[in-house]
């Protein structure tokens, strides 16, 4: 199949599980069309099948605004016609959804041929923060109902979605996945030494995110201010966003700011996950949580909060904790009881990955995305 994937380039888990079912698609034979304004952040090296067009929006002293929705659905429209496309999947719905929808119709008018069937995923905070605004819920809601498939990466996203934007059609979920094969614990005991120092006994805890309001960053800081009084630790900080200067300004208030290595924004997580003994996302509110599957599967146990998605990738007590949002006590005492029993640590770091073994591979959920695909291309014969 001819396959047009249109997401976001940056740092965020919407741009990368569309990356990675984009690359996967590819590696199964199909031809891959990625439309985004840069290219895809983790799409690596070349690979055949794959080809990325960049949505270039010009600007004009008239327009306050880049007109990106414009020039997003005229991209679509000219390489669904030069490449004959039998799929646009619109990763995020705002404004991917109703892009998809506007040039959708527009091959409709065009010259009579069949016209390619829309997939919309939904990510989170298109519906939950985006998505439900009143500036734009009424548009959201319409290119939702209208799209030909809707899938959402969580049971709690698909029930946001009925409730939130009172849209009535089918949504199915196909959660988010990664490669297995590729997001396994390294031996590296060097970038280890790098970060945690000689002592052996000090403890590696680690945040990975896009660094937004929603992901609590003062959250992290103010749980790992408490577990580094407890036992020997230092805090990774991976990722960049608006957030990262509140980083900053806490590790200075709080007095911790030598025990912090902030490495920015990376392409590879994997070799730091690997060096990495327990994994906060204390966030307000997160529809699945890849950040926390990527550390799981890394055998980096995870403490979390319960809200959104999350307690449908993290079985609490077993592949990781769970606690109320802004439970910092909570997420520290489950933190230190984990870092200071060895034997509980091995068996929650050996739980976590089976966990994502069992049900978030990549061989076992893009196959669910085919099937959706093949689907609507059968039925429309
Ligand atoms: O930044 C965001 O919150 C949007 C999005 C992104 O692009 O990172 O994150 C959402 O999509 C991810 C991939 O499906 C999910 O794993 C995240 O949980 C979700 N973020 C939220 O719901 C806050």
């Amino acid at each position: 199949m001819n396959i047009g994937i249109v997401c976001y380039a940056s740092v965020g888990g919407s741009g990368i599980v569309a990356t990675e079912l984009g690359k996967a698609l590819a590696m199964r034979g199909h031809q891959v069309h990625f439309i985004s304004t840069e290219t895809p952040f983790r799409l690596g090296e070349f690979q055949a099948g794959m080809a990325f067009h960049q949505v270039l929006t010009p600007t004009y002293p008239l327009f306050r605004e880049p007109q990106y929705l414009l020039s997003l659905s005229n991209t679509i429209v000219q390489v669904a016609r030069e490449f004959s496309l039998d799929i646009i999947h619109a990763h995020y719905a705002v404004p991917h959804a109703t892009a998809a929808f506007l040039s959708r119709q527009v091959l409709r008018s065009g010259n009579g041929g069949p016209s390619p069937k829309v997939v919309t995923t939904l990510h989170g905070t298109d519906i939950t923060l985006v998505g439900n605004d009143p500036s734009y819920s009424q548009i959201v809601a319409f290119s939702i109902e209208q799209s030909d498939r809707v899938t959402a990466v969580s049971e709690s996203l698909r029930a946001s979605t009925y409730a939130e934007l009172k849209v009535t059609r089918e949504i199915s979920v196909i959660p988010n996945f990664l490669d297995c094969a590729i997001h396994r614990r390294q031996s590296l005991p060097d970038l280890r030494r790098r970060f945690a120092g000689d002592n052996p006994d000090t403890k590696i805890v680690t945040h990975v995110s896009n660094f937004r309001p929603v992901k609590r960053i003062d959250l992290v800081l103010a749980i790992f201010d408490r577990i580094r009084r407890a036992v020997p630790a230092r805090l990774l900080l991976v990722g960049d966003g608006p957030e990262l200067g509140t980083a900053y300004r806490l590790a200075r208030e709080l007095g911790i700011w030598q025990l912090i290595d902030i490495v920015g924004a990376q392409e590879e997580v994997v070799p730091l996950l690997s060096v990495s003994d327990l994994f906060l996302l204390p966030s307000s509110q997160e529809s699945f949580g890849l950040a926390a599957l990527e550390a799981m599967a890394c055998e980096v146990p995870v403490v979390a909060s319960r809200v959104g998605g999350v307690p449908e990738v993290i079985e609490h007590g077993i592949s990781g904790f769970l606690h109320p949002p802004e439970a910092i006590d909570e997420m520290t005492a489950s933190a230190v009881a984990l870092l200071t029993d060895p034997a509980r640590h091995r068996e929650m770091a050996a739980a976590a990955r089976r966990r994502a073994l069992d049900h978030f591979c990549v061989d076992k959920v893009v196959p669910m995305y085919e099937d959706c695909y093949q689907t609507l291309i059968a039925d429309s014969r």
